[in-house]
């Protein structure tokens, strides 16, 4: 099952999150594909309920793909136009629950019940007579697994009907050529539901699963493995906890944690729960922290990672702008970020493609804030996560040449490497990267 875990020779993922399907298949064409982006990750596409919040998406009513992102001929048509780009697509997959609400007519016009779904769910189809509750504690793995996330009616993954059930909804968005899927609250199912559920479908894509890594949890990440790649929460914890503390130095050996294999992790700075959680890192983090980081997990070998493209907000449920239509190039930003177009992001989607699984090498660290490195003979990064400029003479494996420091703006400023070493002045809180991709 190999091809459920290999994001391929462009590992990098776009999370676009609420973003319509044409203003996906806009982007995909004007700038993702072209900058050498591999996929996108999107939106939950289902019908689900109605309201201003974003996360009416996390709560499907049906399989018809009507959502505020758009149809099923807008989604379809978006799948074509990301693959004539070079963009696979990843769908957001909501398999452990339906919805949290009493009862309601969703986005495509179907009504339901908090446990009638009519024409697909009802009362047996649930794990009410397991757990009439929501999840207490996560030290238990039944109720972590048959009770309720925040409400939400949770489906009994582990009936034949069930599995027949979302396993037929797989397959509908796999017929419209979808390239992968991330599978929401994967905790909160058996891994072997999982298994059987993606064993029925006819064709296997890339699957990330949200597994949140806790402490001291009953149900632990390593479980899931055999259904694909496991998005590595420990990762996001440890960047937070060094571009915001200061020591990046022990980064060093993240690729040699007791984690998830880096073959088998999906890994992010932040993702859209996390960018609304206090002290994670976040588009307007302090010290350009945000951007750094995500210098260092484009640059290290670990894990496909994943960059979150969202809007900023002053309300934790506050909706996409203008209905979810994104725009990043027409000078009407609303508050859409377009990090994926930030010039340090997207120049280190080039250094990840050039460098492939090139090894890490010429570490280098003269203070805990200060970290450089190498990978293979084909890029170099250094990042100074600390206030004061840091002037150097670095290692590199490079061969001699004039390179484009590809965190400026059209190779505004270059670096020189002569006999396996150059000097360099990076700036407080700033970085340089350069490949063999991008030369002067
Ligand atoms: C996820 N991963 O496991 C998503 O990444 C996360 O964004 C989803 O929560 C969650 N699982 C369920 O799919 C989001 C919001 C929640 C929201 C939920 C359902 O973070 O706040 O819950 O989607 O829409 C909301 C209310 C709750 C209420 C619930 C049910 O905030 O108070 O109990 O709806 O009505
Ligand atoms: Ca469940």
């Amino acid at each position: 099952l190999q091809s459920r875990r290999v994001p391929g020779d462009k590992p990098v993922i776009i999370q676009l999150f609420e973003w319509t399907w044409d203003s996906v298949a806009s982007e995909c064409t004007s700038f993702i594909g072209p900058a050498g982006y591999g996929f996108v990750q999107v939106s939950p596409p289902a019908e689900h309920v109605t309201g201003e919040a974003w996360w009416t998406d996390y709560q499907p009513v049906s399989y018809k793909l009507e959502s505020k992102r758009g149809n099923r001929e807008q989604f379809a048509s978006m799948v074509k136009t990301c693959q004539a780009a070079g963009v696979g697509v990843i769908v957001d997959t909501i398999l452990n629950h339906m919805t949290g609400a009493d009862s309601g007519t969703g986005t495509g016009g179907s009504s339901f019940t908090h446990y009638n779904y009519p024409g697909i769910y009802q009362e047996q189809d649930f794990n009410r007579d397991q757990c009439n509750g929501n999840i207490e504690d996560y030290s238990d793995r039944f109720q972590v697994q048959n009770c309720m996330l925040s409400n939400l009616a949770d489906l009994k993954t582990g009936s034949d009907y069930t599995r027949g059930r979302l396993a037929e909804y797989i397959d509908d968005l796999l017929s419209l050529g979808v390239d992968g899927l991330r599978l929401d609250a994967a905790k909160h199912m058996p891994a072997e539901d999982i298994g059987n559920i993606l064993s029925r479908t006819s064709r296997q894509v890339y699957i990330t699963q949200e597994v949140i890594y806790g402490d001291n949890e009953a149900v632990q990440p390593e479980e899931y493995l055999d259904n694909g790649a496991v998005q590595e929460f420990r990762y996001t914890y440890a960047l937070r906890d060094a571009f915001l503390g200061g020591d990046i130095a022990s980064l060093a050996d993240i690729n040699n944690r007791d984690w998830i294999n880096g073959a088998d992790a999906n890994v992010f700075v932040a993702n859209h729960d996390t960018e609304r959680i206090d002290g994670d890192l976040k588009y307007d983090s302090p010290a350009n922290s945000y951007v750094l980081a995500h210098v260092f997990s484009l640059a290290y070998p670990y894990g496909a990672p994943s960059v979150l493209s969202s809007y900023s907000f002053s309300q934790q449920d506050a909706g996409s702008p203008n209905n979810g239509q994104a725009s990043c190039s027409s000078g009407n930003y609303d508050s859409w970020l377009c990090q994926h177009r930030w010039t340090a992001i997207a120049g280190m989607v080039g250094f990840r493609n050039t460098v492939g699984s090139g090894d890490l090498n010429n570490w280098q660290s003269p203070q805990s804030s200060r970290i450089a490195f190498g990978r293979g003979s084909d890029g170099f990064v250094a990042i100074n996560n600390s206030d004061g400029e840091w002037s150097g003479e670095f290692s590199t494996s490079l061969p001699d040449g004039t390179y484009c420091n590809v965190l400026s703006e059209n190779c505004g400023s270059t670096v020189d490497v002569s006999g396996g070493s150059f000097s360099a002045t990076i700036s407080g809180r700033d970085a340089i990267a350069f490949h063999t991709g991008a030369t002067a």
